[in-house]
């Protein structure tokens, strides 16, 4: 009998939700988001495996009673956790992964902590994942391995003379060589990335910079003339081995977002939400606490907004979500602070008893109260720094069924590659730009905001999640390069908005 080869997926956290019940015991539930719906049939199908960390502190040698709740949580596809104990957690996930390699990667450079200790931790428990891909896999198996905790498993996976195929995916940008040459272990974290066969990024802005890190740092590499082009997909020659590098734009699972926006418990919550808000206008910003995001450069912007053009008092809302992260890590706790405090000042100076411009929520809100506050606002503005793709454009972008939405969007988050003809672009440092868009968002008539929405739609719906997974799979086994076409690439110089408008 033909041996069928599995699909292993490596990554930090396994797809499983972890709740404390009032009386202290964990229960597990299946875990959402647009890569847990895009790889669960493909796990299922191809009898998959899923391993990465369950998301609480387990000191060594305790025993697991934790797996079969685990493991019935998963629904059709193994799951393996790779279990963490509280030292690994503060060096290996707080410190190399969060405050070396995500501010590094995101061009934050300031707020990068450079200890050995950090990357001795990363070693380590990047060889623990290993260990367990490595009692896991079969011959023959696909090993794809997710973003930025876990660069390493490939190198180890080889060192263990490990010859599948082994893909890797980074989920947030690449950075120029500049920035990244300041890391003190960058030839290693190179190195292992050209352990994978398949490496996958989000724009080819990311693809050219790892290429030019790549020239920099290895010797002996032979890389595709093409490479810095708009290809799509390109190669390079070390020694025998030939390493694929591309763009794979993320996205979410359109048509769920579509189908519940339609549905009519969201209905009825719009409705409510719209009362609450009768005759103003609503902006609404969703973000994780983080400060890539650019949530006080939002807020400005919106102040600006209040200062330059008082015909909007009373007749705007700006609603602000923010997710709780990271919050052990002292720069999540001071920017929560900061965010806290311009809310309060806002509010403070231009509020009234029947008006409080800014709303802000910190908590989480589950799917349909989310999808709710998509459908109701008029604008969605998502202003970060720096972002690998970001989902909550898309994800406004899909519930917004009555295509009467405008969205503002960074021009350095990911998607703008992806969205930049229909969205209004706004440089997040320029905070009277930002204003001014706010304000143009405000007056777009209805005919073009109807057209920019469809086009925005069409875009999501045509490039969702399952396209993405299809495309970086093809890339692994497809022989012929040519089958990828060009990537539309979009230049500055077009951004629509500046501070004339
Ligand atoms: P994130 O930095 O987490 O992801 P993003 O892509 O915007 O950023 O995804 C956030 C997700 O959280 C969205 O699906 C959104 O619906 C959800 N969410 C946000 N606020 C919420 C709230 N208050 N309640 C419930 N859900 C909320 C990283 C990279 C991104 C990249 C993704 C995927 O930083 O650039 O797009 O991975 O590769």
């Amino acid at each position: 009998m033909e041996q069928q080869s599995h699909i292993i997926i490596v990554s930090n956290r396994l797809p499983l939700i972890l709740k404390k019940t009032e009386d202290g015991k964990i229960k597990v539930g299946k875990g959402a988001g647009g890569l847990v719906t895009a790889m669960a049939p493909i796990l299922r199908n191809r009898n998959g495996t899923w391993i990465g960390w369950p998301g609480y502190v387990q000191e060594e040698d305790s025993d697991d009673k934790m797996l079969p709740a685990m493991q019935s949580a998963a629904d059709g596809y193994s799951v393996k956790p790779v279990m963490l104990n509280s030292d690994e957690v503060k060096n290996y996930y707080e410190g190399f992964s969060n405050s070396i390699i995500w501010p590094l990667f995101h061009d934050f450079t300031s707020k990068c902590i450079f200890l050995p200790e950090y990357w001795t931790s990363y070693q380590r428990v990047n060889k623990k994942f290993a260990a367990t891909t490595y009692q896991n896999a079969d011959d023959l198996d696909f090993i794809w391995v997710h973003d930025y905790q876990l660069i390493l498993v490939g190198s180890y996976l080889r060192k263990m003379h490990m010859r599948n195929s082994l893909g890797f995916f980074l989920h947030i940008p690449f950075p120029p060589i500049d920035t990244f040459a300041r890391c003190p272990w960058r030839f290693e974290l190179v190195s292992s990335m050209l352990e994978y066969d398949i490496l996958g990024f989000h724009t080819i802005q990311d693809k050219r910079n790892f290429i030019r890190c790549v020239r920099k740092i290895i010797k002996d590499v032979q890389i595709d003339k093409n490479a810095e082009s708009n290809e799509r997909v390109s190669e390079l020659r070390l020694g025998n081995r030939v390493v694929r590098f591309g763009v794979f734009p993320i996205s979410i699972d359109f048509n769920e977002f579509y189908l519940k926006a339609w549905d009519s418990k969201v209905y009825k919550r719009v409705k409510k939400l719209r009362n609450i808000f009768p005759d103003t206008k609503v902006i609404l910003g969703v973000d994780r606490l983080d400060y890539t995001k650019g949530i006080p450069e939002k807020l400005k912007a919106f102040q600006k907004f209040l200062t330059l053009f008082p015909m909007f008092h009373k007749k705007s809302h700006f609603i602000q979500l923010v997710v709780p992260n990271r919050r052990e890590i002292t720069a999540y706790a001071d920017l929560k602070l900061k965010i806290e405090q311009l809310v309060g000042e806002i509010n403070g100076v231009f509020g009234t008893n029947e008006w409080l411009p800014v709303q802000y929520m910190f908590r989480t809100l589950d799917r349909n109260e989310l999808i709710s506050l998509y459908r109701t606002c008029e604008i969605a503005f998502i202003a970060p720094l720096k972002d690998g793709m970001n989902l909550v454009a898309k994800e406004y972008c899909a519930c917004n069924i009555d295509e009467k939405g405008v969205l503002i969007l960074s021009e350095f988050a990911g998607a703008a590659q992806q969205l930049h003809q229909d969205a209004i672009l706004v440089n997040p440092h320029d905070i009277e730009g930002m204003a001014r868009a706010i304000l143009r968002a405000f007056n777009m008539p209805s005919e073009e905001k109807n057209q920019r929405m469809r086009n925005l739609r069409e875009n999501v719906k045509n490039k969702d999640v399952f396209w993405w997974l299809n495309s970086f799979l093809n890339a692994a086994i497809e022989k012929d390069l040519s089958s990828f076409p060009q990537v539309d690439e979009y230049f500055l110089v077009t951004r629509p908005v500046n501070s004339s408008t």
